[in-house]
Parts: C-alpha cells; structure tokens; sequence
C-alpha cells in the first residue's frame, strides 16, 4: 500500500517536513520566509485559494486598516520598503491584499504554500516526535515542528438566532465575503452587528441601499479615522521617515505610532483637557484611543469624562435625539472596547433610507424566510449580512482537532480558557508553536507578528544548532505566565467589559465563562520577557 503520508521524503522517515505551518496570512508567509533562511523543509496548509490570512477573507465593503498604512506593513526587508507605495493612509482591503500579494511574489513564497487545504487535525506522535496532519481533503504530512498561524480572529460566528437558515434572499457573514462583488442597489438590506466591521459596512452600505436596517445589540464607541489619500511626493517623505516610524512602533505600549499621553487627566484644567480631547478627535487613527491621558482606562471617572465627551460629539452628529441615545453606549466607558474608527458613520443615520433598530429593546426572535421578526415588528429583506464576530482567538484552534502528548486535546485543555508559556507554547503540546496564538500582545498586530516570528525562528535554530527534536513549554512555566497574564488585566476597565478579548461569546457552546484571551502589558515589556528567556538559552523550555 502507497504510503499517505505525504511530504518531500515521506520515504525517507518519519517527520517530511522539518515544519507546517498552518496559514498564510500575515504571520504564517513571514514565519515560511525565516524557515527557508535556516534551510528547513516548510511546508504552509491554507484553507483560502490565495494568500493574506484576514486580508484574503475579509472582503465586506468598507474593510480597510485603523492603523496606520505605513506602520502596519512588513519591516523586515528594506527592498520591500522602498518598493512599495501606499495610496491612502489607512488601506483599504484591496489594497492591502494586492501587497500580500506582492509580498508571496517577490519572496516566491507561493511553491511551499498548499492552498484549499483547511487543516482538520493534528496530533503529535509521542514515539516519532512529530506532528501527524490532516487535511479536509483526506491528505495527511508529516513534520517535525507545527506551527499555527490561524489568526486571533478568522473563525467567524453567526448569531444563535432561529431560522437563520430558512432565509430565502442573499445573505452573507462579513469574514466570508464573496470574492465576486455584492450590489446593495435599490435592495432592502439588514445588517446584524456593530463592532468595528459592522461599523465600516453600514457606512458603506448606506450609500447605495434601497433602505438600510441596522440591528444593534450593544453601541461601541466609534470615533472619526480621517482617512486621506497618500500621492507620490507624501509617500517619498514616508519612506524617509520608515527608521523613525518603526522606532516609534517599537517603543510605544501596543506597537501603534500612538501611545498614552504621560498626563492624567486630572491634571491639566478643564479647558485643556477639552481642548486636548478636540485635538485627538480631529486628528487621523487611533490617537484618541491610544494616545489619550494615561489614565483613563484605569480611572473611572476619568473614564466618564472622557466617555462624556465622546457621547456630547455623537449629540453634535445625529440629529435625531432618540436615535443619538441609541448609540451612545450605556454599559462600557470609552476605549475599554476595541473603538471603531468610522468615515461619517454617525451622519448614516440621519439619512432617510436608514433606520436603527435597538435590539437591545426589541430583541430579534427569528429570522423568517423573507426577513427578521423582533419583538416589536416584522420587516422584509432582500439581503442580510452578519457582521457578527468570531469565536475570538482561541475559536480557530477549537476547529482543529489538536491532540498533543499522550493523546491529550488542547480544547479539553483550554475548556476554562487558554493557558500558555508567552503566548507561543502549551506544556503537554510539544514541537508546537503559535503565532498570535492566546495571551500574545495583540495592539499593531503585524510589528507583534513579526516579533512573534523573529522569536521562534531564534528557538528553531537553537534547538536545531543543538540537535534537540523534542521542545516543549514546562508546567510551571505555563502556570507563571497565565498567572502572569491574568494579574496584568487587574484594575483595567476593561477587564470589567465584555468583548472578544475579555469576555463570554453567546454565539458559542461552552464559551460562556468570561475568557481572558489577550496579554495586556506593554509590548516593550513582552519582547523583554521573550529577549530574556532566549538570552537565557531557553532553560526555562524542556528541551530533549
Ligand atoms: P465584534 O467586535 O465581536 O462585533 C460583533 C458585533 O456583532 C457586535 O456588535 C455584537 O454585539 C454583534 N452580535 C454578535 N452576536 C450577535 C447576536 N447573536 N445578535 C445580535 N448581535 C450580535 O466583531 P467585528 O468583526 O466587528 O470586529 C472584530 C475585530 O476585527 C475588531 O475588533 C477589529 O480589531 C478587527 P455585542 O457587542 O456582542 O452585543
């Protein structure tokens, strides 16, 4: 019988590929790109027909980047650097996946990367030290070391709603949008969600929807992006500054070019706070977010204030005064959520095709084959998009079926919530390694990302200088930094809050305890941990 296992020397042994890693978003491409350097045998599994991770699936209208263009990139090679134009300061997704494209081209990434491949399993074999893959097509490899690069946040959620699947029009979920464009023309359109996806598609929406109905459950507090396009003489004063702009990400607390203004708020006056706070909100990104005083989301009245004033700019905006209270959010100060940046979101309702259903009020009970019933009414749709979030961080490892040493499940083991060593290893879980994977700073995602690859790639060629097959995180190891982790959120606001970073998902089974899913340092602080553990040879690793 054909060997079914396959891999470049299935023959030859037990562990073809020296790694897989599993995606080829923004991590898994540059994690495939330091592996070659080292001369190991790397194979990538991506279950998209193309590359770029969130960027490939994200394609609802509106997605674009809230950090940033130019901070947001690769750093990690000077050519691609001085290549590469960015047109608008905050990317729009198409834009963002042609560079994710263009990064796979000009580092030939695409002859390791086997696409329409999602990963259904993986198991480590104790006697043989290495990992047993399948993929959902029946295909199974062989490797060494597995490498997750599924995505803090690539498995989406629909609501638990009755009937969803009894509705006859066109209806579709934000994260897997069809590649094929969605015309929104004349039609009657819901949309179910307002986090920061929810946001950047009613905007989009609006513009052309016959009439647009916007189901709320919970208001976030939204502030304005002030995107602009970038022209050729900005770009080449962009590129001058990349040292610089680099050097800010790295200093700042989480890898964005903004970072706690060092004032309390409740020491300047009155007139300069407001002042201040006009000045955050007039300018581009997530200043007022990541810039605003250093206390205010561990203080809670300076958290009311400055909640205060971002609800007297969303009276200014809408005209309706009911609709204004709607979405001024009640339960959550501030920037203790994710703050959608939003383009005019704010004016959308006071447009005559737009309404704003408060389910919070009038809960939705059933989606029917025409449209959604609530409590309060029955309305008709021809289409209806779900912008309703993923089973965050720890939802696309639940997908897999990950047995580690002795047979044991991670799901099982992360049934109370995730608990790892830096974010990166599982004790019982050897030759694992994550990238972004739970308790990893997430903030400017890809600066985490490549200082996440960096790290592993440094462990690869230890344990490889040395001989070693076999790493695993210790026991005490994983306890100290879950500790770690956990201690870290105490006294933040919003640990307090429910979101996908720090709360109860209702759209999934098991998933009701709160869930601390994020490392909430500074990430100078995490890189230091990490430098130090390396600096230290790894001893704080079980390493045979
Ligand atoms: P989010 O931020 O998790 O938002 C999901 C939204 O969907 C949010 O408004 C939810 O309301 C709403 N939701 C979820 N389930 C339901 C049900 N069952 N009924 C009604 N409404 C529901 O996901 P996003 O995709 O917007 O953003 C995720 C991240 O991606 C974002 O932070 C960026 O960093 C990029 P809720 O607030 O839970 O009441």
């Amino acid at each position: 019988m054909a060997d079914p296992v396959a891999g470049p020397d299935a023959a030859a042994g037990p562990a073809g590929y020296d790694a897989i890693i599993i995606g080829a978003g923004i991590s898994g491409m540059y994690q495939l790109h330091r592996l070659r350097e080292l001369g190991m045998r790397v194979l990538v599994l991506e279950a998209g027909t193309g590359v770029g991770g969130t960027w490939y699936w994200n394609r609802y209208p509106g997605a674009r980047f809230d950090s940033e263009s130019y901070s947001y990139g690769y750093f990690f090679s000077k050519e691609l650097l001085a290549e590469w134009d960015w047109t608008e300061h905050f990317s729009p997704q198409p834009e963002t996946l042609r560079y994710l494209n263009h990064v796979a081209d000009r580092f030939d990434l695409r002859r390791d990367i086997r696409f329409q491949s999602r990963v259904a399993a993986a198991h480590y074999q104790d006697a043989t030290r290495d990992w047993d893959i399948t993929v959902e097509d029946g295909s199974r490899f062989r490797a060494r070391f597995l490498i997750t690069a599924i995505g803090p946040l690539s498995a989406p959620t629909m609501p638990r709603i009755p009937g969803v699947e009894t509705f006859q029009g066109e209806a579709y979920h934000t994260a897997r949008w069809p590649h094929a464009p969605v015309s929104f023309a004349g039609k009657r359109v819901a949309v179910i969600g307002t986090g920061a996806t929810g946001v950047q598609t009613i905007q989009e929406v609006a513009k052309t929807a016959g009439h647009l109905t916007v189901f709320q459950r919970t208001p976030n507090w939204c502030a304005p992006l002030h995107n602009s396009r970038i022209d050729a003489d900005e770009m080449a004063r962009i590129r001058a500054r990349y040292p610089e702009i680099y050097q800010r990400c790295q200093e700042t607390f989480a890898c964005f070019m903004h970072t706690p203004d060092p004032r309390g708020t409740f020491e300047v006056s009155e007139d300069a706070r407001e002042a201040f706070w006009e000045k955050l909100y007039a300018e581009p990104g997530f200043g007022i977010w990541q810039g605003n005083f250093r206390d205010m989301l561990t203080d809670r009245k300076a958290n009311a204030l400055v909640s205060d004033f971002v609800a007297r700019k969303i009276r200014q905006r809408v005209k309706d005064p009911a609709v204004a209270e709607k979405l001024i959010p009640k339960n959550h100060g501030f920037g203790t959520r994710r703050v959608p940046l939003e383009t005019r979101y704010y004016e959308v309702y006071n447009q005559d095709n737009v309404t704003l259903v408060d389910i919070s009020e009038t809960p939705i009970e059933r989606i029917t084959p025409t449209g959604i019933r609530t409590s309060g009414a029955e309305y008709a749709f021809d289409l209806i998009v779900y912008a309703t979030g993923f089973d965050a961080v720890t939802g696309s490892f639940d997908r897999i079926d990950i047995t580690g040493a002795g047979g044991k499940r991670l799901k099982d083991r992360w049934k109370q919530g995730p608990e790892t060593y830096l974010g990166v290893m599982v004790d019982g879980f050897p030759n694992m390694m994550m990238l972004m994977g739970p308790h990893m700073a997430l903030g400017n995602i890809p600066r985490s990302i490549e200082h996440n690859v960096e790290w592993v790639t440094d462990l690869m060629r230890h344990l490889r200088s040395r001989g070693v097959t076999r790493v695993e995180a210790t026991p005490a190891g994983v306890t100290a930094w879950t500790d770690h982790v956990k201690s870290l959120g105490v006294g933040l606001l919003s640990n307090e809050v429910n979101s996908w970073m720090t709360g109860v998902n209702s759209n999934v089974d098991g998933k009701q305890v709160r869930i601390i899913n994020r490392y909430s340092g500074s990430a100078p602080a995490y890189r230091a941990k990490c430098a130090e553990v390396a600096a230290g040879g790894y001893r704080d690793l079980a390493l045979a």
